[in-house]
């Protein structure tokens, strides 16, 4: 495995590449251009001069998260055809710059949910948390409020303003697709992608919804093992790939993510590793990566990718907030460095213990 960590760019980050190089074993750098807008074309001289910049400090870039898929691809409108266009100029663009990866998501309008994004936890640190109940009640523009006003000022993924700014006419549009029209308005964007990801070499991995259901009366589709069956069905390319997110899709019950960690492994070339508390009535909130502060068995997972040998990059996700760090919300520098050194910690003392094996 290959450890990195988000950066989310120069003008766009409280933290460093300075301070990311003291995080050891830490060889990548997931990044992203943060400033373009949903829907355009980065263009060569842009890539270059980001991954020129990460590279002069000793990392890859070989992972880019996320090349957000425009709403109309995903409402199947007349204009996807010159957008999926765009889509695949910028897919061939970062080829040409050593990108390997591609994390993208497929979720209507909104991407990572939560209702509160500084929650206090008993150990005195806050972290990113998810009411059930709340939300089933909420005016999508209340959560929006929350978002921007915890922001930090900064520009949280998945939350562009120009998306925010045409919210009651985004679900106007949305009252069509249901989660089947989803289906076939994904089939279309994969089978249309894929073929320029082949040629480039690049595995594009999709993100699971998070949480891995429906809110707001939007579908969401890549929920679970039956999801990840059917996309392959669709679209059987290596290069049809996923980014396995643990706390994601843990964030269902019904989902085991040691058990599809060792089942999809193959075609995650990209990993996000972290740890939630799921409550009864289904509320969840971030926890410490460490296994038994959660719910998702963080431990086994590392096991498995040990066995197997998992050649793909891992990054810890979604710290708390420690020790008063101001910090853009689940990416603050302490906890997240936390959580990659105890995945080293794992993953070495299982290799150890397979070398050693292999040695009686
Ligand atoms: C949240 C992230 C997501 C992820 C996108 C991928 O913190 O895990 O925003 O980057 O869904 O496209």
């Amino acid at each position: 495995m290959e450890m990195t960590f988000r950066w989310y760019g120069r003008n766009n980050d409280t933290i460093s590449l300075e301070d990311i190089k003291q995080i050891p074993n830490t060889t990548g750098i997931v990044w992203a251009l943060h400033e373009k807008p949903v829907g355009t074309v980065w263009e060569k001289k842009e890539i270059k001069e980001e991954v020129e910049y990460i590279e002069s400090h000793g990392f890859d870039a070989k992972i880019v998260e996320s090349v957000n898929v425009h709403e109309s691809i995903k409402l199947g409108n007349s204009e996807r055809d010159e957008l999926i266009e765009n889509y695949k100029k910028t897919i061939e663009n970062l080829a040409e710059y050593g990108v390997e990866v591609i994390c993208y998501n497929f979720m209507p309008i909104f991407d990572w949910t939560r209702t509160e994004m500084f929650h206090p936890l008993e150990d005195g640190s806050t972290a990113l948390y998810f009411d059930y109940e709340k939300v089933q009640n909420l005016d999508p523009r209340e959560l929006i409020e929350i978002v921007a006003s915890s922001s930090n000022n900064l520009t949280m993924p998945g939350w562009e303003k120009e998306k925010i700014d045409k919210i009651s006419e985004l679900f106007e549009s949305y009252k069509s697709v249901d989660e089947e029209k989803l289906w076939e308005n994904f089939s279309y964007f994969i089978n249309a992608i894929i073929p320029t990801a082949e040629r480039c070499g690049i595995k594009m991995a999709i993100h699971p919804d998070d949480p891995p259901y429906s809110i707001f009366n939007l579908p969401r589709i890549i929920t679970g093992e039956e999801s990840y069956e059917r996309m392959f069905e669709i679209n059987d390319s290596p290069n049809n790939a996923i980014t396995l997110c643990t706390g994601s899709m843990g964030a269902s019950k019904k989902n085991d993510m040691a058990k599809i960690a060792l089942k999809y492994h193959n075609h995650a070339p990209f990993m996000h590793i972290r740890n939630i508390h799921i409550s009864d009535d289904g509320s969840f909130v971030e926890k410490s990566h460490y296994t038994e502060d959660g719910d998702i068995d963080i431990n086994k997972i590392m096991k498995h990718l040990s066995d197997v040998d998992y050649k793909g990059y891992i990054r810890p996700d979604h710290g708390r907030h420690l020790w008063g760090e101001e910090c853009r919300p689940g990416y603050g520098l302490y906890d997240r460095a936390l959580g990659i050194m105890y995945l080293n910690g794992l993953w070495d003392a299982y290799q150890l213990e397979k070398a050693g094996e292999k040695h009686v």
